[in-house]
């Protein structure tokens, strides 16, 4: 269960290993995932279905499903579930579109034009987790913005399940979306196949989407090992929840759940400035796993969880900005007054009626979020993570005469000659 820890007790060394997580210090996932990932790139199907025969149990005969299959599949969801998809696929397609801005031209000196332009990656590869959870909202979550984006091809990898095909909500969302093939890839080995291409699936330009640290370590693997991109180190998933005397601990204790059902390698933090509720959120905590179907994942990534009691909110804030976390709950009546001092996270959660499950379904925002503190420096998946903004310049006559003398003045003091003449031979050109 979770440890308490006093913030005032908490040297800058404490506070350093417990806002650390993730560290795999003796390399044990990056050597298995190396050894996967070349095996991928020596054999590409043949391997594909040696892992999923090895780590999915299940006897492939081809590696993807197609549309009448993924049809035939999606029959079994009912009429409400498909009501509550759609939902979240509305308001998910509404947030994101408004992302989409031209951005105007600025003429930087009387005849310079300089502007930005948008085009889509053309092949991303989106990685849809199976595990011990399917989940489907994620699918929703990376094909939403890839769509708005205009990326010509997606490939969709998620592992299949022992009866060698995807759940039904995996292929209704699929359908939803357009996309009229899955592949039935998991793991690190999928990472590696849209990295490296097999023959039945395609290398990808960027690989997006969550994963257990498997997968997340063969992402970061295959960025700087191939010319495939990705969208961030995203998973395991965590959740920091700052709470005062105006939280309700039964609201945090299922916040903090719903954190530690996703895996045994979740975590979630409880930072509070009281103590009564501190306590209270944990009795409730224990009364809410009973009734859990997942309750022995949840309290495995319990066990790997804590609690800081601090004086004050402004300490709470100070440590989390230095953990980062992935998701940060506010919950707190004045959580108006704390959040220009948020610093680091990927997504926030206002007030005691807001909890993280609306922003991990249905509300709009993506949940495909940068963890393991990364937050201090990447953003989460948005329409921008699928596209390139480009850059454009134009000169006039008017243009190449204004800037050309400060060019060519700099060429010089960097001795670069040939740039000082493709400037020169534009303005005063040689006579013939
Ligand atoms: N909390 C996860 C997203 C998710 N939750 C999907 C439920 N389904 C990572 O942000
Ligand atoms: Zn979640």
């Amino acid at each position: 269960m979770m440890k308490t820890y006093n913030y005032s007790n908490l040297n800058k060394q404490d506070i350093q290993t417990l806002v650390q997580r993730n560290v795999d210090p003796a390399n044990e996932i990056r050597t298995l995932v190396e050894d996967v990932i070349a095996h991928v790139k020596q054999h590409g199907d043949r391997a594909l279905f040696d892992y999923a025969h090895q780590f999915d149990k299940v006897e492939l005969s081809k590696l993807y499903l197609d549309k009448a299959e993924l049809q035939e599949i999606a029959s079994a969801v009912t009429a409400d579930q498909k009501a509550a998809l759609k939902v979240a696929y509305d308001n998910i397609y509404k947030f994101h579109q408004s992302q989409v801005k031209a951005e105007d031209k600025v003429e930087t000196m009387p005849g310079v034009t300089c502007w930005r332009e948008l085009r889509p990656i053309e092949k991303v590869g989106l990685y849809i987790p199976g595990g011990t959870a399917v989940l489907p909202s994620t699918f929703l979550m990376l094909g939403i913005p890839a769509q708005i984006a205009g990326c010509k091809k997606i490939v969709v990898c998620s592992p299949p399940q022992k009866n060698g095909k995807v759940n039904a909500f995996i292929a209704e969302v699929a359908l939803m979306l357009g996309v009229d093939r899955v592949y039935l890839a998991g793991g690190a080995q999928a990472v590696a196949a849209m990295a490296y291409g097999t023959e039945t699936i395609s290398k990808v330009d960027k690989i997006f989407g969550p994963g257990n640290q498997f997968v997340t370590k063969a992402k970061t693997i295959i960025q700087s090992t191939t010319t495939t991109a990705i969208d961030m180190p995203a998973g395991p998933s965590e959740v920091l929840v700052i709470a005062d005397g105006t939280a309700k601990p039964a609201f945090v204790a299922a916040d903090l759940l719903a954190q530690a059902e996703h895996g045994i390698d979740s975590q979630s933090v409880l930072v509070c400035t009281d103590e009564n509720i501190a306590q209270q959120t944990l009795i409730e905590v224990e009364k809410q796993l009973q009734v859990l179907p997942r309750a022995e994942i949840a309290k495995q990534a319990l066990d790997n969880s804590y609690i800081v009691v601090t004086d004050t909110l402004a300490e709470a804030m100070d440590f989390s900005n230095q953990y980062a976390p992935e998701h940060l709950i506010l919950a707190t009546e004045s959580w108006k007054d704390i959040t220009d001092s948020i610093i680091n996270a990927g997504s926030v959660f206002l007030g005691n009626l807001t909890p993280e499950s609306a922003g991990d379904y249905a509300s709009g925002t993506n949940h495909t979020l940068p963890t393991s503190s990364y937050a201090r420096a990447y953003s989460g998946v948005s329409v921008d993570s699928f596209v390139k903004k480009i850059t454009f310049q134009h000169l006039t006559e008017e243009g190449i005469k204004n800037i050309g003398p400060s060019v060519e003045i700099l060429a010089d003091l960097e001795g670069l000659h040939a740039h000082r003449n493709a400037v020169s031979v534009r303005v005063s050109p040689p006579t013939p």
